[in-house]
């Protein structure tokens, strides 16, 4: 059935329907980021009991699922091409049940083919390149805790038959301690039956998807290591692109395009081009932003070309193993989920290397909304602690832009780091503030900064705030000047430990909070925060250590207290008085 399916696949010449980009920032899926956020920011290891009373269920399910490898592919199979699949309206209650075993349509999944047929994603210019007669043979690690058992085949089998086979040593199964009972033997059995030697490390202990990489990285035989995600299909010509790249420059760290597969639809977004690239926020979390013009002057317009990117999403990349080992693979105390993407980012740049999205190379991937994971029961938040040793180790003073952002991770013990400290010297890695002007210019990083404090008003005691403008129900205005950027009011509040009254100083004499700075235009009587522009002007404020007044620059007047019945500051003709007296008190650095 394998080579049927083979011989089925020639090129899609249909249409999909059309459907939103995951990476277009205007989709309010995207806007609030579930895409690629953690697993509940307080505590990644909170249960989900849903989950957990649905396993039973689940798993008489599964088994109706597994018919469905045995069966012939059929081109006329739901899903084939990958289009999207609906049920009947009387099936939608049992659909949405078995939806919460892994927060994505277990249902229609069970009903596509594991072999089903997928469009051509390729731009244009791809079908003219010319790939090394002698490329590197790859390793295919999957790692993998309780996944759905045709999701995960439906991965294992789109490898397979779109892998040239002279190009695949193996594909390797991490089980991460998985409980599911299909994900033993009835595995076991299956793979042994697949015409590509496939072979699964059942782990005793849960060490969550880091560990589990590690381990499959630590068993792959072939000389270039490709991670995918256990819930992705790879779709024609993704190989070779890529084992292209790491012939041409071992220190070249490849992703694939990242194609959408719908978590409801099972619908294989279609997105030819490098839509996006990836960076990170003041949170160290994963996001799309737009590709800079500075990236697009150095591709000139080919869609084909790669698109180099400061930090990859983490789940589906190629890499030269002795490269990887030679990067110090992953921070092996790292645990369960997260942070060590943009670990392996920083290493790759900071350190030498290149990392880039390949146009010609089209993975799919069930992005979730939820994270179905639960880890042990740790009494540190798992993920702030790998982002505490990233921070610690790789960014240099900017680390307390991490920790103004999430205070409270000051207080988790990050463990030794000296090992890492110790790798990071002895690759002879550039700094941080290199990264971010060379590689990564758009950040909202990207600035030099005095410190991290609370603005203090002298009389009062009470301390500027931004709590209303952090999206806590605050004012937000218009310039009269029409420009669109919106502005937000600052207040003045009882001072107090949390962030929203951190600002950073920056070394243009603004008062920042991310890319919203202190600001005051004479058209209004107080200050407010606006888009940063780093041009000085309005956000340019002269503090005085001497008479502690704070000069606005371009209008010389003086913030000063609210009128009474307002908690809103003023601006005023500099006097002296107390009531214009601040102090910048400094948290971070300590
Ligand atoms: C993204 C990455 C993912 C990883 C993650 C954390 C993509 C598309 N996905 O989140 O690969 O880098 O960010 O930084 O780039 N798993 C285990 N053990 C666990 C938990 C997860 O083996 O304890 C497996 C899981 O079955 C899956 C993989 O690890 O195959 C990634 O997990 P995910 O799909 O929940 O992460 P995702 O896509 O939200
Ligand atoms: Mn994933």
């Amino acid at each position: 059935t394998l080579n049927l399916r083979l011989l089925l696949n020639s090129p899609n010449t249909e249409q999909f329907d059309t459907e939103e980009s995951p990476f277009k920032n205007k989709n309010p899926r995207w806007q609030n980021r579930a895409v690629l956020m953690p697993p509940g920011k307080e505590n990644p290891g909170e249960t989900m009991p849903a989950a957990d009373a649905m396993d039973r269920q689940h798993y008489l399910d599964i088994h109706h699922g597994m018919a469905n490898i045995t069966a012939t592919p059929l081109r006329v199979g739901p899903g084939e091409m990958g289009k999207a699949v609906t049920v009947a309206k009387s099936e939608e209650e049992e659909m949405e049940k078995m939806f919460k075993v892994n927060y994505f349509n277990l249902m229609i999944s069970n009903r596509i083919s594991n072999d089903r047929s997928l469009a051509d994603y390729r731009p244009q210019g791809c079908f003219a390149k010319k790939y090394s007669r002698n490329l590197p043979k790859t390793s295919v690690i999957l790692v993998y805790h309780n996944e759905a058992w045709s999701v995960l085949m439906r991965t294992v089998h789109s490898v397979i038959n779109r892998s040239p086979r002279h190009l695949l040593e193996e594909i390797l199964l991490i089980d991460d301690a998985s409980t599911r009972e299909y994900l033993g033997r009835p595995l076991d059995d299956y793979i042994t039956k697949l015409p590509v030697p496939v072979r699964v490390h059942h782990a005793k202990e849960r060490r969550g998807l880091i560990g589990a990489r590690l381990k499959g990285a630590e068993l792959a035989k072939a000389p270039v290591l490709t991670f995918l995600d256990s819930h992705c299909e790879c779709s024609k010509g993704w190989l070779e692109p890529l084992l292209d790249r790491i012939a041409a420059n071992r220190s070249t760290v490849v992703c694939p395009v990242i194609n959408q597969i719908d978590d409801r639809s099972f619908a294989f977004v279609n997105a030819t081009e490098v839509s996006h690239i990836g960076g990170f926020d003041w949170n160290i979390i994963f996001n799309w932003y737009n590709i800079p013009q500075s990236e697009k002057d150095r591709i000139g317009g080919d869609k084909s070309e790669p698109v180099r990117s400061p930090t990859m999403a983490g789940g589906l990349f190629s890499i030269d193993k002795s490269y990887f080992e030679e990067l110090g693979s992953y921070d092996p105390e790292f645990e369960f989920w997260g942070g060590e993407n943009i670990e392996l980012s920083l290493k790759i740049w900071m350190c030498g290397g290149i990392l880039e999205f390949v146009p010609c190379s089209h993975v799919g991937h069930v992005f979730r909304k939820h994270n179905p994971h639960k880890y042990k029961n740790t009494t540190y938040n798992v993920v702030g602690r790998n982002n505490r040793r990233l921070a610690e180790v790789w960014l240099d003073e900017y680390k307390y832009l991490f920790y103004a952002n999430q205070p409270e991770t000051m207080k988790i013990d990050p463990g030794d780091i000296s090992q890492r400290v110790q790798l990071r010297k002895n690759l002879q890695c550039k700094s941080f503030r290199w990264f971010l002007q060379n590689i990564y210019p758009d950040s909202h990083y990207n600035f030099a900064f005095v410190g991290v404090g609370q603005l203090k008003n002298v009389a009062s005691g009470a301390c500027l705030d931004f709590g209303k403008a952090a999206g806590h129900g605050g004012k937000e205005f218009k310039g009269k000047d029409a420009t669109n950027v919106t502005s937000n009011t600052v207040e003045l509040w009882p001072c107090h430990d949390g962030k929203i009254q951190l600002f950073i100083r920056t070394d243009k004499k603004e008062f920042r909070y991310i890319h919203m700075c202190l600001d005051y235009n004479v058209q209004f009587s107080f200050p407010f925060l606006y888009e940063c522009h780093g041009q000085g002007a309005n956000q340019q404020w002269i503090h005085d250590l001497k008479t502690q007044a704070l000069h606005h620059s371009s209008s010389r007047l003086c913030m000063d207290l609210p009128v009474p019945g307002s908690m809103v500051p003023t601006m005023k003709e500099c006097s002296g008085a107390p009531s214009q007296q601040w102090e910048f008190a400094i948290r971070y650095p300590g």
